[in-house]
């Protein structure tokens, strides 16, 4: 029988739609008992071998491929890129909710791209300030694409940027990640801006996780956002590890252990002083620390 390789797009009441490789149709498939019996669980963004059965309406899972990664929220695998999406104006995300979503992904090690979403709202020579000073901190770290879905801006870089990997949309919630999404693909038709006030999340969010295949090639997952954020799982010591513009410095610390926040004769503060870190992202680091240590 002819094995063929897909990707897990959705998983629900034990069917798994896997998207063809080759020929980018969907097929249901159900797995094998024994699967369960070795406790193996297949997530979205898993690649599979199946075959398709006689009468061609479903496959059977045959092999389920080792994982890349695993993120655990929103649960996917084989995830390439987090696209972080973030706004100056409603809502005006604080810098320091973007610091705590780079600390998750770089505790991944996931590459990750941010957006800066509807810049058609900043009008003012204030906020136009806002947005430069926002590209002045972060674009030396990570890649950050300005757009919104008024203006349209980068939007060809954004689809390339997306093309062919397995991306990961994170932000808080109302920042546009759902329209970004229709603005790049409107044959996804997502439900935008319906968020309940009660459940501080978007009443149509699905609560599973599921792969989006982008009609130019990719696949994307919406994630419902988060209100808040907690950095649960992290111990206060390595979060200097996840801000990379400190890693040049750190060794020359006049203690090998140096939190960068207490100690004296720090090389990363001495870097801050001289305007080579950026004041905002260090003084984060020391609350995040600091809030930690409670
Ligand atoms: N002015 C402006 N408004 C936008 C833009 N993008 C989205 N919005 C509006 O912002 C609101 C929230 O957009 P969504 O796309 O639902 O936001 P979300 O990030 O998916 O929100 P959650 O699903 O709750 O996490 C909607 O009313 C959108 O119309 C933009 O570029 N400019
Ligand atoms: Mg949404
Ligand atoms: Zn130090």
């Amino acid at each position: 029988m002819n094995w063929r390789k897909g990707i897990v797009i959705r998983f629900h009441s034990n069917t798994l739609t896997v998207r063809d490789l080759e020929t980018n149709i969907n097929i249901e498939c159900y797995l094998p008992g024994k699967f369960k019996l070795q406790k193996i669980r297949p997530i979205v963004g898993d690649y599979v071998e199946y075959v398709v059965e006689k009468n061609h309406e479903f496959g059977v899972i045959k092999n389920i491929l080792p994982r890349k990664n695993e993120l655990y929220r929103p649960k996917v695998a084989n995830v390439d890129q987090v696209i972080l999406v973030t706004s100056l104006k409603e809502p005006k995300v604080d810098y320091i909710i973007v610091d705590k979503f780079l600390v998750l992904v770089e505790k991944e090690q996931l590459d990750v791209v941010i957006i800066l979403n509807k810049i058609d709202l900043l009008t003012s020579s204030e906020e136009k300030k806002d947005m430069q000073d926002f590209l002045n901190i972060y674009n030396p770290l990570y890649p950050v694409i300005p757009t919104s879905k008024i203006t349209k801006d980068n939007i060809q870089l954004i689809k390339e940027v997306l093309k062919d990997r397995v991306s990961t949309l994170a932000g808080l919630s109302g920042v546009g990640k759902t329209s970004l999404l229709n603005m790049l693909d409107p044959d996804l038709k997502l439900r935008e801006g319906d968020i309940s006030p009660k459940l501080g999340r978007g009443r149509h969010t699905t609560t599973f996780a599921q792969l989006l295949p982008l009609k130019f090639g990719g696949f994307v997952v919406d994630t419902p956002g988060f209100a808040d954020l907690t950095l649960l799982g992290i111990d206060k010591d390595e979060i200097k590890l996840y801000f990379p513009e400190f890693l040049p410095y750190q060794s020359y610390c006049s203690f090998s252990n140096c939190s960068h926040v207490y100690e004296p004769e720090c090389a990363v503060k001495e870097a801050v002083e001289e305007g080579k870190i950026s004041y905002i992202r260090y003084n984060n680091y020391c609350v995040i620390y600091k809030e930690m240590e409670q």
